[in-house]
């Protein structure tokens, strides 16, 4: 049969190479087919993971900061100032977390769909028009968020800032009209799609990483053979490990690039000390989080824990 893949990036990107991975793997070792429809061919994110849940597309790759209003859970991955910004860290945290192997695949079953994968993109940077290096810098600036995430809201209001939740397909047109101050990104991305030249500070503030799901709608899964229940699995584990390979480099690659062709650009790393009042306030989202319901409470606990495995065994 032929299988829909919808995601929210284009083929070249990190979700684009996961995608591509996954139907590789999935025809060369099967008669199936494989359709990706990368981001804006089916609608918004949004609307994507509404029709993955439906059942109209079999696969859906998704940016774990859009699934935050549809499965509360989600938003762990979008807490500021939780996960390591060490990559080895973080690729030992994604492939041996209990929270991503054990609990979340429960949850999502719970909301008709079937984990496959949560991978990292890139350390989170924010891009603005003017420098920052405090909260008080952020007062009034109107910083994009990606929607459907109540976290991400509450982490720009805790850094002092006025968030603006907005689709990815509005925020290029938000940027060149001033609309909004700044964003934020994995620097593959900001490269890949010129964000560097409609702001003037990339800032990395060692809040956060970008992370991408991937999953299928669960009754199509459900009634997949045994056969190609282990296919489908077998794929996502091959499209993960070539996107745990590939996302460093990219981004590595990407943040040369724009030093490169953008010389005027400023980059800045906060430091320890500036990071400090950042930190501070994000406690205050960390407990929101955990007070929103004893489900939210238990997957925080759990991935501290798997946070500090992931400390004392990544090499
Ligand atoms: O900012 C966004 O909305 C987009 N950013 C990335 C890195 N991937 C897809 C997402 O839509």
């Amino acid at each position: 049969a032929e299988w829909k893949y919808a995601m929210g990036e284009g083929e070249s990107d990190p979700q684009g190479i996961y995608a591509t991975a996954f139907k590789d793997y999935i025809e060369e070792n099967s008669r199936h087919t494989i359709k990706i429809y990368p981001v804006g061919s089916l609608g918004e994110e949004t609307d994507m993971l509404e029709q993955t849940r439906a059942g109209i597309l079999q696969f859906l790759g998704q940016s774990t900061g859009y699934m935050g209003g549809t499965i509360p859970e989600m938003d762990l991955f979008t807490l500021p100032y939780v996960m390591p910004t060490d990559t080895k860290q973080l690729d030992y945290f994604f492939k041996n977390s209990k929270v991503i192997n054990e609990m979340l695949p429960e949850i999502f079953r719970e909301h008709g769909l079937e984990l496959l994968s949560i991978f990292p993109e890139g350390e989170m940077a924010v891009t603005t028009l003017e420098p920052f290096h405090s909260p008080e810098d952020l007062k009034g600036k109107k910083m994009r968020v990606m929607p459907g995430s109540p976290i991400l809201v509450e982490t720009y209001e805790a850094f002092g800032a006025s968030p603006v939740p907005m689709s990815w397909g509005d925020l290029i047109g938000a940027l060149k009209t001033k609309m909004v101050d700044g964003q934020e990104n994995p620097t593959v991305w900001i490269e890949a799609y010129d964000l560097d030249n409609l702001t003037n500070v990339l800032t990395y503030t060692g809040h956060g990483h970008f992370n991408a799901s991937a999953s299928a709608n669960k009754k199509f899964f459900d009634g997949l053979s045994t056969r190609d229940k282990k296919l489908v699995r077998a794929a996502a584990e091959h499209a993960h490990q070539t996107i745990l390979e590939e996302a460093q480099k990219l981004d590595a690659y990407g943040l040369g690039r724009i030093v490169r062709t953008n010389p005027s650009y400023k980059i800045v790393t906060l430091t320890e000390e500036e990071r400090a009042p950042f930190k501070k306030a994000a406690e205050a989202v960390q407990a929101s989080f955990a007070s929103k319901s004893a489900s939210n409470k238990k997957v925080l606990d759990q991935m501290m824990k798997d946070l500090k495995e992931a400390e004392a065994n990544a090499k």
